[in-house]
């Protein structure tokens, strides 16, 4: 198994997503088919659950996008249960210090570098047992930053054996930082992203984004980050609506 959108941020290569959480096979099948580098399926925020992943991963396979799942906690239960079910990398919710991200990292390893039980059945089934000599390294762990308390352990996380990447949830870390959710512009919201930029530096990892939208993910990649989501097909869906109403009633 190759992780595609692992390779381009080792390789320091921008990458740019969408977000999924809608549990439409078709919806899930036309956004692998336009050109994003992963989709990940919400299973924290999402209208989705563990039965709609089942299907909605098949839907992409074989288009040349990574499949990521953010699920609900950081709980070594779910992380393998997502994996078993062909997820390429984990997006861990409120990672608030080393041992979270320990924790997290630890659940997406097989032993000796983790505790994953082994059972990868979707992976299993399309390239056999091949999968458990390259799980370890192409699954990619990736803990979001998102509370006053994860941004405080940011460079410990950062450092954590076996993550890949840190994502910021903007709008918790706003809570986090006691500023209004959307406050992006907050000096105070900057200079926590400096950090989190510099963490990842420091420790040679990638850093991602959530944008809420294209602008935001545009404005996150200029600005240093690896990855960054685009939208999510619930933006993209208004978003396309109102431009097709605006411009069909000629205002
Ligand atoms: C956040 O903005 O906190 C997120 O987690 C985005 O889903
Ligand atoms: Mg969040």
């Amino acid at each position: 198994m190759i992780n595609q959108a692992l390779q381009h941020w080792r390789a320091g290569e921008a990458s740019l997503g969408a977000w999924s959480n809608l549990p439409d096979i078709h919806l899930a099948e036309t956004l692998a088919r336009m050109g994003f580098d992963w989709i990940c399926f919400d299973l924290q925020h999402g209208l989705m659950d563990y039965g709609d992943l089942t299907r909605l991963l098949p839907a992409i396979c074989g288009q040349p996008v990574t499949p990521l799942i953010r699920v609900a906690a950081n709980q070594p239960e779910q992380i393998g249960k997502v994996l078993d079910a062909g997820a390429h990398g984990v997006i861990v919710p409120m990672v608030n210090s080393a041992e979270d991200a320990r924790r997290a990292a630890s659940a997406c390893r097989y032993p000796p570098a983790g505790t994953r039980s082994c059972g990868p059945l979707r992976d299993a089934m399309i390239e056999g047992f091949n999968y458990l000599a390259t799980a370890n390294e192409q699954i990619a762990c990736i803990a979001m930053i998102e509370t006053d308390e994860g941004l405080a352990n940011v460079e410990a996380i950062a450092a954590t054996e076996g993550v890949d990447a840190l994502f910021v949830g903007p709008m918790d870390l706003c809570y986090g930082l006691g500023l209004a959710p959307g406050d992006f512009e907050n000096p105070v919201f900057t200079a926590a992203i400096e950090r989190i930029l510099a963490a990842t530096r420091s420790a040679g990892i990638a850093a991602g984004m959530f944008g809420y939208t294209a602008e935001m993910a545009h404005m996150a990649i200029n600005n240093g980050f690896a990855f960054a989501s685009a939208g999510t097909d619930i933006s993209f869906f208004r978003s396309g609506a109102q431009q097709a109403l605006t411009t069909a009633s000629g205002e």
